[in-house]
This record gives structure tokens, C-alpha cells and sequence, in this order.
């Protein structure tokens, strides 16, 4: 059998917890099939005189699991990783042209961190290795790697959205950028929407021609693609819910909040995720359905993420802001309405806090996929369950139909939904939570991981083997 080699910008401790849905994720298919996991370390390597080459690559086992990882250098952290990849890739890819910055010494830099992960990673790799590349940080790795000589099987996973083809198109380099996705094997995508959109980019921009078994023909070559929607570990986070740790939890908070009705969104701090529009939601909700003053409560958790790019620390001040202003302007001596907590919750007391919610605000202006969507829903009382109210721009939306979806730009719109979820009948929560779970149960993280690896399999072998960028 082939080794399992994964490539993603951060390699995480398969021991512990992470709270960012690549790292969960992967953890979850790698443990199951052990390999190679290759990396960044986290770590700013100190420049010195003979630091040209970045130093070795730092192996470490853990259990059947070999982490890899190098280190990067200021320089190489605040263009390739702070620059284009948060910078630049993210904002665009999440529709937010405004908060691009396409300097090209950004650019620069993407390109040669790419080019030292395959410098890196390339005496590591075996003749039948199969190696699959994650997200939008490491795009034109496979590119790097054929230039380099490497024939091995390569497929691609990007994390999050892609934009129609206009939009895609604001990027100084998209040609470059999506004619590299071409090395690859087999590309996969969150969603359908996903699917379409790098077609008709293709078509449009390459005049690429879609083929009758759904293959991508241009730039001489025959690429695959495909819609793997990700997944959780439905059972291990059922389990996880019913250990002590998230029992604890969930007995604490149902005993807080006895006499009041929980809503709760759990996020990293980012614009995509839409969290002033949720507080301007739930606010409304109090002005429109007055009966909901003194008795709901929002828990909003942000976790502190990427704190070194500026539209991040812009964010943080609106948040703290808009949760002070609805707490001043509503707020009685025992009651507040939003407890906003800027910090991360241990995964193992997540579930817990799941199942004492009523309500799950999941309402990004625009997502790749969605994990806490789907880890809400796992965590639920099949009994009585609570409830989603679920952004119809996260990639979850697409088939996770049951949930309340919103637009989350329409602030009355999703403060109607609020209120229907919370006052929603036993059972019609339980026939809905019945259809949402049997979904995430079909699209878990395992059929994620095997399916894209059996597809990979078989993506016929590369009929050219120079380099496609
Ligand atoms: P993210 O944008 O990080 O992932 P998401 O899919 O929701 O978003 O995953 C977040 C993960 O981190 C979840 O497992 C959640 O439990 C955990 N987490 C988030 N905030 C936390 C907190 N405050 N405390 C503890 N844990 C927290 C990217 C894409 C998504 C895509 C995933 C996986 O942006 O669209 O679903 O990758 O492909």
C-alpha cells in the first residue's frame, strides 16, 4: 500500500487540540491511515548569515504519524504567509476585494515559500508515495514539485470558496495562479458551487473544455475535479459529548442559564464568519421580539486568529464595540445579553456547550464549508434538539437543507429566523435534527478522506510529465 503524504501551510500535533478546521480535519483522516504530515513548524527561524537554506527539516514520530516540519524566516512569514496567502488569497477568495493588498513582493514571496516546500519535501518522498496538498497557502506546490522531477500521484484539496471568475480575475497572478492547479491529479473543491466556478473560470480565461466524465481539458492537460464536501467525526464527537468533560459543561451551562434561552456561535475572529452582522441580528431580534428581553443570551466565542493582519485587530475593535453598545442599551442588572468571549474553548468542553444551546448562529458572509455547522448538530439531544440557523453562503448550506437558512447581509430577515428557531415546535426540531444528522453522518470526514483518495487513485496517470506552471 502507498504512503500518505499530507502537505498543509501548519502542521499540527496529532496529540492535541486545534481550533481552525483544516487541522482538525486532517488530524481526523491521518490518524486513521498514518503517513507523512509536512509542514511549517509554527516557527520564525532566526536569520543568520548562513540561514540561506532554511535549515533541515525536523522529523518527529507521533504514534503512526511522521511530522515534518521547517521553519520560516521573517521575510518569507510576513510575504508569503501575511502578504499573499492572508493578504491577498483570502480576502478574494471570500469575495472581500476591499481587503486585498496585491503588492508584488507579496507575490514573491508566495512563490518561493512554495518553491522551498518542494526543495524541502522532495528528498522526504518515496517513488509510490500518493501526496495530497492542502489549501489555498500551498496552490502551486505540485508545479514546483514537477519542475523538480517528481512523478508521483499529487492531488489538491482548497479549504475555502472559490469566487466566480471576475472576481478571481482581480488577482494580478490568477493565471499563473490557476494554471499551476493543473499539476495536480485530481483537485478538489467544498462544493458544487465550488465546482462551477472553477469551470467557468477555466473556460472563460483558458478556454478550457469540460469533458463528458466532468474533467477540465486546457494548458495540454486533463485535470480532474470534484466536490468533497468535508466532514466531522460524527462518532468521535457524539463521544466526545457524552464524556465528562463535555457533560460537565453542559450540566454547568444548563444550570446557569435555567431560566433563559441560549444562543450560541463559535468562531474564529474573522470577517468571513460575519459576526458584526450576527450581532446586528441578534440585536434586532430584541427590538422586533421584545418577549426575548431578559431571557435570550448569546454566547459569541472568538478565538484569537491571524492577530498580525491589520483588517483582524479592525475587526476585533467592531466586536468589542458593537457587544458593549448592546449590553449598555439593553442590559439589566441580571441580565446581559451577549457574553462575548475572545478566546478558545477546549475542544473537549465544546460539545457540551453544543447541546446547552437552543439556537446555533453559524452565519459567515461566505465559507468554505462550515465544521461548527456540523459539530452543533452532532453534539444535539436526538430528543430534543437545538436548533440551526445556518448562512445559506456557507459551502454547509448545500446540503445541510434542514437547517434555518439566511442571508446574513438581511438583518430583519435573519432576526425572523432567530425567533422561529427559538420558538419552533419539539416536533418539527426533531425531524429536522433527524434529516441534518443523517446528512452529516453520510458526508463525515472519513467518506471526505477516502473518497478523495480513491478518486485520486484512479485520476488516470499524468499523459505529459513536464511541469504545467
Ligand atoms: P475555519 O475557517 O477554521 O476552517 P470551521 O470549518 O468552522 O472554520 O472550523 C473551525 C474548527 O475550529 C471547528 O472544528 C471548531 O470547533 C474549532 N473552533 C473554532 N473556534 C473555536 C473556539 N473559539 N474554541 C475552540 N474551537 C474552535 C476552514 C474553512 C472552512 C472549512 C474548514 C475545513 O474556512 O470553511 O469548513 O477549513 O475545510
Amino acid at each position: 500500500m502507498s504512503r500518505l503524504v499530507i502537505v498543509s501551510n501548519r502542521v499540527a500535533d496529532p496529540g492535541k487540540a486545534a481550533a481552525g478546521g483544516l487541522a482538525v480535519a486532517v488530524k481526523e483522516s491521518l490518524q486513521q491511515t498514518g503517513g507523512l504530515w509536512f509542514g511549517w513548524s509554527g516557527k520564525i527561524r532566526e536569520e543568520t548569515p548562513d540561514s540561506a537554506d532554511h535549515g533541515d527539516v525536523k522529523l518527529e514520530a507521533v504514534g503512526n504519524v511522521q511530522l515534518a516540519t521547517i521553519d520560516l524566516s521573517q521575510q518569507d512569514y510576513d510575504a508569503y504567509y501575511l502578504g499573499y496567502a492572508n493578504g491577498v488569497l483570502w480576502p478574494v477568495f471570500h469575495y472581500r476585494l476591499d481587503l486585498a493588498n496585491f503588492d508584488v513582493q507579496f507575490a514573491a514571496g508566495y512563490r518561493r515559500v512554495n518553491r522551498l516546500f518542494a526543495h524541502k519535501l522532495l528528498p522526504l518522498l518515496r517513488p509510490d508515495d500518493v501526496i495530497w496538498i492542502h489549501d489555498y497557502h500551498l496552490i502551486p506546490l505540485a508545479a514546483e514539485l514537477r519542475a523538480m522531477g517528481c512523478g508521483n500521484r499529487i492531488g489538491f484539496f482548497l479549504h475555502v470558496p472559490v469566487p466566480p471568475p471576475l472576481i478571481m480575475a482581480a488577482i494580478p497572478e490568477h493565471e499563473w495562479l490557476m494554471r499551476s492547479l493543473f499539476a495536480y491529479d485530481l483537485v478538489g473543491f467544498q462544493s458544487e458551487a465550488d465546482v462551477t466556478h472553477f469551470a467557468r473560470y477555466v473556460e472563460s480565461e483558458a478556454g478550457a473544455e469540460c469533458l463528458s466524465d466532468g474533467s477540465l481539458r486546457a494548458f495540454n492537460r486533463t485535470l480532474r475535479v470534484g466536490a468533497y464536501p468535508i466532514g466531522i467525526d460524527v462518532d468521535e464527537f457524539t463521544k466526545l459529548a457524552n464524556a465528562r468533560d463535555g457533560v460537565d459543561m453542559f450540566l454547568r451551562m444548563r444550570e446557569e442559564y435555567s431560566r433563559r434561552r441560549l444562543l450560541l456561535g463559535v468562531d474564529r475572529l474573522d470577517y468571513s464568519k460575519g459576526l458584526p452582522q450576527r450581532v446586528h441580528a441578534f440585536r434586532e431580534l430584541l427590538a422586533t421580539y421584545p418577549e426575548n428581553r431578559g431571557s435570550a443570551t448569546l454566547i459569541q466565542i472568538a478565538s484569537p486568529s491571524r492577530e498580525d493582519v491589520g483588517a483582524y485587530d479592525d475587526l476585533r475593535r467592531q466586536m468589542d464595540s458593537l457587544c458593549g453598545e448592546i449590553n449598555g442599551d439593553y442590559g439589566e442588572l441580571d441580565w446581559m445579553p451577549v457574553r462575548y468571549i475572545h478566546r478558545n474553548v477546549a475542544r473537549k468542553r465544546l460539545p457540551g456547550l453544543y447541546r446547552a444551546s437552543r439556537v446555533a448562529l453559524v452565519t459567515p458572509l461566505r465559507d468554505g464549508m462550515n465544521l461548527v455547522a456540523k459539530e452543533f448538530i452532532a453534539a444535539q439531544d436526538p430528543a430534543d434538539p437545538g436548533m440551526l440557523v445556518l448562512s445559506r453562503f456557507a459551502g454547509a448550506a448545500e446540503h445541510l437543507k434542514e437547517a434555518l437558512l439566511v442571508n446574513p447581509y438581511d438583518t430583519q430577515g435573519t432576526a425572523h429566523a432567530i425567533q422561529r428557531a427559538l420558538t419552533m415546535s419539539l416536533d418539527e426540531r426533531v425531524n429536522r435534527h433527524a434529516a441534518l444528522m443523517s446528512r452529516i453522518r453520510q458526508f463525515d470526514v472519513h467518506w471526505w478522506s477516502s473518497g478523495f483518495l480513491a478518486a485520486l487513485e484512479h485520476a488516470g496517470l499524468r499523459e505529459d510529465a513536464g511541469c504545467a506552471a
